[in-house]
């Protein structure tokens, strides 16, 4: 029954780094995408003697061919994310050992995305994705100003790490745009500059914000972040520690434990707000859960990044379906390249079918049938209506 349910029930994607067609070159698919995925790119610095200089001089298809070779041909593709490729090339009827890549750089070269995003979505088993908008993107930016035609598969979240951790950066950028800023938010500037995150909500009609937060992060304090994350609905990411080894670009980034009181006093203060949670280090979770029972304008979610593999997923999902129930969000994807929609739900999936069987187990050996009925509306609500009761209504004016 559970295996049904997760079959049939239409899946909504609430953080992806995708973006729909209509903003072109930012939304990445294709062989050379999937293989320079930075999750790969962290892989292939452990099996080669490349250095990340001479690395990154080498075109993408270059690139990509080296990771081709040294993770899929002169070793088997054991981990979570070289696996995740080879599901996606079997998805795909696709040869998953070819000794070079060019029959499969054939293969993508041909496909018109207005066919192959659905097929992409059915083989997933989704209906939609959140992207993640950033305001401070100047290509992005051109595309939201110009109007983008509105896609209902891709929901927008407006991102505010550049805003959050970069303002004084990005102060004369805010300013072009007609907005009274300034460095360090003196007078009217702080209320200008919330002004100009809720103008932004409404032209991307972002169904959420979202930051990514160091394992720092505390509130209150007296920095920007605590100033301007006020009164919106809000998705924090806790717990990235960026730039450990800046070499490695964008797989250079680390994970640390967080003080989750940060979590408590938001939710305590803001009771009206909601908030979407997810922490990356795996000692946070137990902790989360917790504060979730405290606090129910607090929607854990996801398994985010270092923690997307079947041991943990399947370790974070059991906790938070004992201390929960079904009121957590289980899984994101946090795609970047359109294809890994199809093996991170696929996997995700699989690893979780057998834990709700489990717990759905359990409580018929307690005494207790459970219909059909009622698994199809647990995996919708972990699947689905959480994520759209969360957001209901969430577009500030
Ligand atoms: O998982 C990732 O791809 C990370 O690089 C981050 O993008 C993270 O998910 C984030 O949204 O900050
Ligand atoms: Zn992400």
């Amino acid at each position: 029954m559970v295996d049904e349910a997760l079959r049939t029930t239409p899946v909504i994607d609430v953080h992806t780094h995708l973006f729909d067609p209509s903003f072109g070159e930012l939304g990445l698919w294709g062989i050379d995408d999937l293989l320079t995925y930075h999750y790969l790119e962290a892989e292939f610095f452990r099996f080669s003697r490349l250095r990340p200089g001479e690395y990154w001089s080498l075109s993408k298809q270059q690139r990509a061919d080296q990771i081709w070779r040294t993770l899929f041909v002169e070793n088997a593709p054991l981990s979570e994310a070289t696996r995740g490729v080879i599901s996606v090339l079997d998805a795909l009827g696709l040869d998953t050992a070819p000794a070079t890549l060019a029959p499969l750089r054939e293969f993508f070269a041909v496909q018109n995305l207005d066919e192959y995003i659905p097929r992409v979505f059915d083989l997933a088993g989704i209906k939609s994705v959140v992207m993640t908008n950033d305001p401070l993107d100047p290509i992005e930016a051109q595309v939201w100003t110009r109007g983008r035609h509105a896609d209902k598969r891709f929901a927008s979240a407006l991102r505010l790490d550049r805003l959050l951790n970069e303002f004084p950066a990005h102060c004369h950028q805010i300013a072009s745009q007609g907005y009274a800023v300034n460095e360090d938010l003196r007078c009217c500037a702080l209320a200008e500059a919330r002004k100009f995150v809720v103008d932004w909500c409404n032209r991307m009609g972002a169904v959420y914000m979202a930051a990514s937060v160091p394992d720092t992060f505390a509130f209150p304090d007296d920095g920007l972040r605590s100033r301007l994350l006020l009164d919106l609905p809000l998705a924090l990411m806790i717990g990235v520690r960026r730039q450990v080894n800046p070499s490695l670009r964008l797989a250079g980034d680390a994970a640390g434990l967080a003080d989750l009181r940060a979590v408590e006093n938001l939710c305590r203060d803001f009771p009206e707000n909601r908030f979407l949670i997810s922490v990356l280090s795996r000692e946070n979770q137990h902790e989360l859960c917790i504060i979730a029972r405290k606090f129910n304008n607090l929607m854990p979610f996801g398994c985010w990044w270092f923690l997307n593999n079947p041991s943990i997923v399947e370790e974070i999902t059991r906790e938070r379906l004992e201390m929960l129930g079904a009121s957590f969000i289980p899984q994101h994807s946090d795609a970047r390249i359109l294809e890994q929609l199809i093996y991170k739900w696929r996997n995700t999936r699989r690893t979780i079918a057998p834990i709700l069987a489990k717990t759905c187990d359990l409580v018929v050996q307690d005494g207790r049938p459970i219909t059909y009925s009622e698994v199809q509306h647990i995996v919708s609500r972990l699947f689905r209506l959480n994520f759209e009761e969360w957001t209901r209504g969430s577009t500030p004016n």
